[in-house]
């Protein structure tokens, strides 16, 4: 059964249950609700960046499935590029197969979708009018991608979001260089992916710590004023990377030890260690 015949995708038992969300024209509550802003955000597009840095071809071989002929479970090569914290990159992914499609998740960053070439041959609108996470690689489709690998450094996935294809094994890892922050106090060491750095470590549950949250810690985080202008925190990012140096040599720490300095992981070599940090 394939009434909707999307490519070659089969329908499934339950393919068109979707959620509904039903727009009444009866406000029960305005509980909430703010004023409509006069104006929408203008998306934070990259700047402009026509070389291809990186090409990764999703295909099948011998029963699995593998990026640039690499599965997640090849923990030895499995970091397959290397972006600059802060830098643009374009990626190329490549699908030269007839009998399947890809939905390619990529992790840290929301990327504009610039050029598809075979298959459909044509961006969709809903893809150029957005930032997204996920692209569909279509039958014999290349789709390139543009993103800014920020704001975060470290080690970070990108796989395929078909279940059967993730699982077995569709899935590799990129490593952000880190930038160097000493200028700010920071350690060189110092990564923000890394939940054991003392200063964002989780603290003992004392009662002092406790009744200091609402009054202390929430209001150091209001007191920041990050989210009125985030446009402006954007825009502070980007002026810091273009000349901030790359601190590349300097290996993430995956805080494995638990110690403040210990723990040090180098991976931004192929050896890299089998603990590797992803995101969400
Ligand atoms: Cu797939």
């Amino acid at each position: 059964m394939n009434e909707r015949q999307f490519q070659n995708n089969p329908d499934y038992p339950a393919t068109d249950r979707v959620l509904r969300l039903v727009v009444g024209s009866h406000v029960s509550s305005t509980d909430g609700n703010g004023d409509m802003p006069n104006q929408l955000v203008t998306l934070n597009n990259p700047e402009d960046h026509p070389v291809i840095d990186k090409q990764f071809t999703f295909e099948t071989k011998n029963g699995q499935w593998l990026i640039n002929g690499v599965g997640f479970e090849d923990v030895e090569n499995r970091v397959l590029a290397f972006p600059k914290q802060g830098k643009v990159q374009r990626w190329e992914l490549i699908n030269n197969s007839g009998g399947w499609s890809h939905p390619i998740h990529i992790h840290l960053i929301d990327f504009q979708v610039t050029k598809r070439s075979g298959g459909r041959a044509a961006v969709e609108p809903y893809e150029a009018t957005a930032s997204k996470d996920v692209v569909y690689l279509g039958q014999n489709e290349k789709v390139q991608v543009v993103a800014n690998f920020a704001p975060w450094s470290g080690v970070y996935m990108f796989h395929c979001h078909n279940l059967v294809h993730e699982d077995d094994d569709m899935m590799a890892a990129f490593n952000v260089s880190q930038v160097d922050l000493s200028a700010f106090g920071y350690p060189k060491t110092t990564s923000f992916i890394d939940p054991m750095t003392p200063a964002f470590r989780s603290k003992p549950g004392s009662a002092a710590y406790l009744a200091d949250i609402p009054v202390g810690v929430l209001k150091r985080f209001q007191d920041l004023n990050a989210y009125p202008d985030s446009r402006g925190v954007e825009n502070a990012l980007r002026g810091f990377y273009a000349t901030a140096t790359d601190a590349a040599d300097v290996p993430v720490s995956t805080g494995g030890s638990g110690g403040g300095g210990g723990g040090k992981t180098t991976l931004s070599t192929k050896t890299s260690s089998s603990k590797t940090s992803t995101a969400t």
